[in-house]
């Protein structure tokens, strides 16, 4: 059985999961105001896979003898004001996370919960993914403002998020 420590770390990354979805949600909403609609889209569908993630950790509390507890889900931050800091966003989202996780896997470490310290490896190896398709973002993004007809290049852009993979 897991630790009533590492049960309270992984409910807290539970909720931190599901906090991410959120955050992905709103982002979402506002690119789609913004007629991002194909960011939108893109952001819709990460927060899908951050639900995923949310419960992969719910499966495995429960399968480890713990309990998932389900609790308040924090607020998503304030909107972004363009459309450079709600991508900066996103990448500052995804480091935390990455932290996070990293900080799971030190306790696994520490515990010798080599059930957990395996089970952790995925996000592991997930986290690698999705900081490189954030960052890949931020250099499309970054190459659409470099020329002259930003609408045009921004445009494209968004048509291209709308089919995007999700994973890099
Ligand atoms: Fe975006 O990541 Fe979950 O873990």
């Amino acid at each position: 059985r897991i630790s009533d420590s590492m049960e309270q770390a992984l409910n807290d990354q539970m909720n931190n999961e599901a906090a991410q979805a959120q955050a992905y949600l709103a982002l979402g909403v506002w690119a789609d105001s913004n007629n991002y609609s194909g960011i939108a889209d893109f952001f819709y569908k990460h927060s899908e896979e951050e639900r995923q993630h949310m419960f992969k950790f719910l499966e495995y509390i429960q399968t480890r003898g713990g309990e998932a507890k389900i609790s308040a889900i924090p607020a998503p931050r304030d909107n972004p004001v363009d459309l450079e800091s709600c991508i900066e966003d996103v990448w500052q989202h995804e480091l935390d996370n990455s932290k996070k996780i990293y900080a799971l896997v030190d306790k696994a470490f520490d515990e010798r919960d080599w059930p957990t310290f395996n089970f952790l490896q995925w996000f592991v190896k997930e986290q690698i993914e999705e900081e490189a398709l954030i960052d890949e973002l931020r250099d499309k993004f970054a190459l659409a403002s470099e020329s002259k007809d930003n609408n045009a290049n921004f445009y494209s852009l968004d048509r291209d998020m709308a089919n995007a993979p999700q994973e890099a």
